[in-house]
């Protein structure tokens, strides 16, 4: 049995992955990610860690990242291989397991699916989805009215940020993430049903 590394440890190692402004945002992410974990009832240390952790793929340039896909043998959809945005949160999922040695399931999806999100999201995937919106060093119009709505009613939010998503995907004319639409229709579904 491996055990997790450290936060020490995975600090200093995100240092070497990520720039300062990156590793800044992490660290954000972390602390909203805890804080929305106390609110609602998820694990705080998993939500912490996955926090800091969701975005250790991306300052991989593109060459770096089609080698590690190829070396953790990922099999990755054409939509996400496509849009280079996309790699870095099933990517980094792999070198969370890899290099961080977690384990824990619930922290490595919630690391996977943390750009496109997904149907069925568990708390903790929801909470670090929409940290990564409203974490402190955010800054774009509405990002207030969202972090208020964040702690009051967690799905409501992130029906939002999904539909922000689409959106902004949709003005840039990329590929929309077959996974967002099923996420927000999910999570619609089950707004409209009480499930
Ligand atoms: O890594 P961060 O910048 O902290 O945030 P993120 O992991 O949510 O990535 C945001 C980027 O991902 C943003 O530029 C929009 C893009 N994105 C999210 N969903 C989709 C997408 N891009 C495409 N092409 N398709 C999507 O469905
Ligand atoms: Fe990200
Ligand atoms: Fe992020």
């Amino acid at each position: 049995m491996t055990v997790m590394k450290d936060e020490a440890y995975i600090l200093k190692t995100l240092e070497n992955l990520l720039d300062k402004k990156r590793l800044e945002h992490s660290i954000g992410v972390s602390n909203t990610s805890q804080q929305l974990a106390a609110r609602f009832g998820a694990h705080p240390h998993k939500a912490k860690i996955a926090g800091l952790v969701h975005d250790c793929a991306k300052g991989l340039t593109r060459q770096q990242m089609i080698d590690a896909i190829k070396r953790y043998n990922l099999r990755l959809d054409t939509v996400t291989i496509m849009e280079q945005e996309l790699i870095h949160g099933p990517l980094g999922a792999a070198m969370a397991a890899d290099i961080f040695e977690i384990d824990d399931l619930d922290i490595l999806n919630a690391i996977r699916y943390h750009t496109t999100g997904r149907a069925n999201m568990t708390i903790l995937e929801k909470i670090v989805y929409l940290s990564d919106f409203i974490e402190p060093s955010r800054c774009y119009p509405g990002v207030d009215r969202l972090r208020d709505l964040a702690f009051k009613d967690l799905d409501d939010a992130i029906i939002k940020a999904f539909s922000n998503t689409i959106d902004y995907v949709l003005r840039l004319g990329s590929l929309i993430h077959p996974l967002t639409i099923d996420a927000r229709n999910d999570m619609l579904i089950r707004r409209k049903y009480n499930l």
